[in-house]
């Protein structure tokens, strides 16, 4: 639960959704494929008082995990919107018991939840991070650097990346791609705080190749294996000095609790999407907390909606690594918020606006919009 007092209700009239295509300023790759494009959701929760914004951070095509753009859209106004009509009037924290019935999905429940709350924060004037529990008003900004044509791509594209002042570098790895690429960035820039994600591309077979990554002290290991392998993920714990770290596997703070039981993970990268929403990042932070587990803000090359809310969410206390949270020019040139997130001395800047704390360029979104339907009671 938030650490602070309860948002104030809404009354909800309609819930708009748009897909949008904003293209990448350059190609991001990962174990399981390119993206030039990125196509997302936004939400805009229209209520009595207001209105609020939020992101659903699936991609084109279930990759990263089950879900996909128009997985989502269906279930959206087929499901998830007519019960939060049906409700009618209810808080922010209300709207994931609203939406239970529905199975899984989470990336959409999140993003509903957002525009929610924002539109109920925007009301009452409070800032999210404040009504979060955030602690700090700006957060370190890492970059997650996507796989190069090769490792000397790779060195240069890190090279800039450090330019211009991030703190903290994520390289993605797949097998084939992985020691090599490692150590040309090692070798390259000394012992810079340097991390790898291989988006689940290895199984147990791999795990002499995976040991082979603890020479380069990495800060940790992200998701090497299947999202369901907490147990696998358990045994190259147990054998790696390299710290694992899990993102796909934590779909809720029950798996967190069991990844943490089981010894899965020493580190718990927290999306908001992926976990169905802010308010159940913020309970697995709190879990993780109690727990002495270091958490950090990961991303999904979010637009200016998301990007406010994740820097909002990495500035609560138990957030003692830097997140995926890049200044918006690292994804965008040109973003659907009127000032989107900038780099400042390593750092991004948490909003103080009420809700979120960025507006929306209304000519931008209309520029990135593909499709876009209302739905009403
Ligand atoms: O938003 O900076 C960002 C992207 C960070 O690498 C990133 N995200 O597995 O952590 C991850 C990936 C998920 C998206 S891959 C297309
Ligand atoms: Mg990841």
């Amino acid at each position: 639960m938030p650490v602070t007092e309860p948002a104030a209700s809404v009354t909800l009239e309609a819930v708009e959704l748009r897909v949008l295509h904003l293209p990448l300023v350059s190609p991001f790759t990962t174990s399981f494929g390119t993206e030039t494009v990125r196509e997302v959701i936004v939400v805009r929760a229209r209520t009595t008082d207001g209105e609020g914004w939020g992101e659903i951070v699936t991609q084109h095509e279930p990759s990263y995990s089950s879900e996909y753009t128009h997985g989502a859209w269906d279930v959206a106004q087929r499901f998830l919107i007519p019960a939060l009509l049906e409700a009618r009037t209810f808080a922010p924290e209300d709207v994931a018991g609203i939406l239970e019935p529905v199975i899984g999905h989470r990336m959409v429940k999140g993003g509903l939840e957002l525009a929610v709350l924002d539109a109920a924060l925007r009301a009452q004037g409070r800032p999210l991070g404040q009504y979060l529990g955030a602690v700090r008003d700006r957060v370190p900004s890492g970059v997650s650097v996507g796989i190069q044509h090769d490792p000397a791509a790779l060195v240069d594209a890190v090279g800039a990346y450090l330019a211009e002042g991030y703190v903290r570098i994520k390289i993605k790895i797949k097998p084939g791609r992985d020691v090599a690429d490692t150590a040309a960035v090692r070798d390259a820039f000394g012992g810079i705080p340097l991390q790898v994600d291989a988006n689940s591309a290895y199984t147990l077979a791999d795990i002499d190749t995976l040991a082979e990554l603890d020479r380069f002290d990495l800060l940790l290991i992200e998701q090497p294996l299947q999202e369901d392998d907490l147990v696998d993920h358990a045994t190259l714990a147990r054998r790696l000095r390299t710290p694992v770290c899990l993102d796909e596997s934590i779909v809720s703070l029950k798996a967190a609790r069991d990844a943490l039981a089981l010894g899965s993970a020493s580190v718990v990268n927290i999306k908001a999407g992926r976990v169905g929403g802010y308010l159940e990042g913020v309970r697995i932070h709190d879990l993780c907390r109690d727990a002495g587990v270091p958490v950090w803000c990961g991303g999904m090359l979010e637009t200016g909606i998301g990007r406010a809310a994740n820097a909002a969410l990495a500035a609560l206390p138990g957030f003692t690594l830097p997140g995926d949270i890049s200044a918006s020019s690292r994804f965008y040139t040109r973003d659907i918020v009127t000032e989107p997130a900038v780099l400042e001395d390593g750092q991004v800047r948490v909003p103080t606006g009420p809700g979120l704390g960025v507006e929306i360029d209304p000519v931008a979104l209309d520029e990135a919009t593909v499709e876009r339907v209302e739905v009403r009671t």
